[in-house]
């Protein structure tokens, strides 16, 4: 069998898995020139191999409401591959979580931890659980039950969850509590833990400070820098308010931001201390903004931000916010620089629009991957029962996602695709664990 047919193979197998068949495509596509350089990896059938998880972990989730009425929810978490560390990845609340959005995050997981050069292997979980207009008593008692079965599962060997959309540092606090309960043990196992109790400085800003680092070298690698440019954020959770945040200390204006009902546009930049409030104080809708900014606009609709004319997009809310007749807008409004905050934002159709244009356009593995890393900055420092300083850990991630940007630019050009970082981030991630399987054998 080529790589098409196989490819066919697992994409009929999970057909109804729509998202996870969209990342397949995606990777299996872009690192097909691998394989002739490895013909080994396709006769030990890596690709069948790295595309089936490990193990599904499915399970019910009862918890009470402040009214008593009892809800089930459903619970996942997708063991996804572990040649090259422990399973390590977010757990995501959010009422679209089924099994094929657990899956394709998994999947992307395997490849984005193995670009960070630490030891972490792939997977993902979650549950169809709405946080949205809950108590803090009911997000507590979801927690509670949520981590009643997952304790089983999970170890700081093993498998190690953190945060994604929907989870931050109360739901982390809570699932922690309950893992600790119920094995007696301070293990720490989760990552985005609170400062005082094992977490790390960093891990909060992580994912949006090392995206900003990432279109840094970006830029920089083609004569070009951040200062004086203008930003469009979609998202206005804990990816875009640190990339925002880090975007606006290196000097870009950032024009946008959204939640899921619509999108606040501010020409004189947005003011982020009062994005901070309305969303991760009292935990508002973005909309309140304008009671502040009357001169801002608000718009119905998440998507219409992409119309909005900047130098920099970055899409940080949540899968294929951003599709192709948004990619030409922003191509025909000038874009330079495209960079997904969030994973897999871009359809495959928008993708294929930035590379086409020239774009400079970091995907999600690669550009998104500095929370994961100060997530693995998190357990070194449990393992050595230390912490480090906020400059410390914060030149750590610059390295790391200054090697990132190297490594995929470098794989890209070595298999003749120079500036297409999907190709390189694929490819490279592909390569650091396909070798770790290939060592281990066939299991
Ligand atoms: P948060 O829950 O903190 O914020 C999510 C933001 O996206 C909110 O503004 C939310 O709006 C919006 N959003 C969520 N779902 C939708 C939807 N279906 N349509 C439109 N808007 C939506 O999550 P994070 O910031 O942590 O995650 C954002 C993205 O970044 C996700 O794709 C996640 O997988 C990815 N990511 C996160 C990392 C992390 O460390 N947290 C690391 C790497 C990637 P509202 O408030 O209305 O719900
Ligand atoms: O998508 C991601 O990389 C995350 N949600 C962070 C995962 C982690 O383990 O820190």
């Amino acid at each position: 069998m080529d790589i098409t047919d196989i490819k066919n193979k697992i994409i009929e197998k999970d057909r109804d898995e729509k998202e996870f068949v969209q990342a397949v495509d995606e990777v299996l596509t872009s690192i097909a020139p691998v394989f002739d350089k490895h013909p080994e990896y396709l006769k030990m059938n890596i690709l069948e191999r790295i595309t089936e998880p490990e193990r599904v972990i499915i399970f019910r989730v009862p918890w009470v409401k402040d009214d008593g009425e009892v809800v089930v929810n459903r619970g996942f978490r997708v063991e996804f591959n572990s040649a090259i560390g422990p399973y390590k990845g977010g757990l995501r609340f959010h009422p679209s979580v089924n099994l094929s959005v657990v899956k394709f995050l998994g999947f992307e997981q395997i490849f984005k931890n193995a670009l960070t050069g630490l030891p972490m292997g792939g997977g993902k979980g979650g549950s169809d659980f709405d946080p949205h207009g809950k108590s803090d008593g009911e997000i507590m008692r979801f927690c509670q039950s949520f981590m009643s079965e997952l304790y089983r599962h999970i170890g700081p060997f093993r498998d190690v969850p953190a945060g994604d959309i929907g989870v931050g540092a109360r739901e982390i606090g809570f699932l922690y509590g309950q893992y600790k309960k119920l094995v007696n043990e301070s293990s720490w196992v989760l990552t985005g833990k609170g400062l005082s109790y094992g977490g790390s400085l960093v891990r909060k800003e992580a994912t949006g400070y090392g995206l900003l680092y990432f279109v840094r070298a970006m830029l920089l690698d083609h004569k070009d820098s951040l200062e004086g440019k203008t930003a469009v954020i979609s998202g206005s959770g804990n990816v875009a308010i640190y990339a925002a945040e880090k975007a606006m200390a290196l000097g870009v204006k950032v024009l946008a931001m959204s939640d899921s009902n619509g999108y606040i546009y501010d020409p004189k930049g947005i003011d982020l201390d009062l994005v901070k409030k309305i969303k991760e104080v009292d935990r508002k809708r973005i909309k309140e903004y304008i009671d502040v900014h009357g001169d801002a606009e608000y718009h119905e609709g998440a998507k219409g931000i992409w119309q909005i004319k900047c130098d920099i997009a970055l899409p940080c809310a949540t899968q294929n916010e951003l599709d192709e007749e948004d990619a030409k807008i922003l191509c025909q409004n000038g874009v330079k620089v495209v960079a997904e905050g969030a994973n897999m934002p871009c359809t495959h159709k928008a993708q294929r629009v930035f590379l086409d244009n020239g774009i400079l356009y970091g995907p999600a593995k690669a550009a998104n991957a500095g929370g994961v890393a100060v997530s693995g900055l998190e357990m070194s420092q449990n393992s050595l029962r230390l912490s480090w300083t906020f400059e410390e850990v914060d030149e750590r991630l610059k390295e790391i996602m200054d090697d990132i940007y190297r490594t995929c630019a470098d794989t890209a050009i070595e298999y003749g695709a120079k500036d297409d970082l999907v190709v390189g981030s694929n490819i490279a991630g592909f390569l650091k664990v396909a070798e770790a399987m290939m060592a281990q054998g066939i299991v």
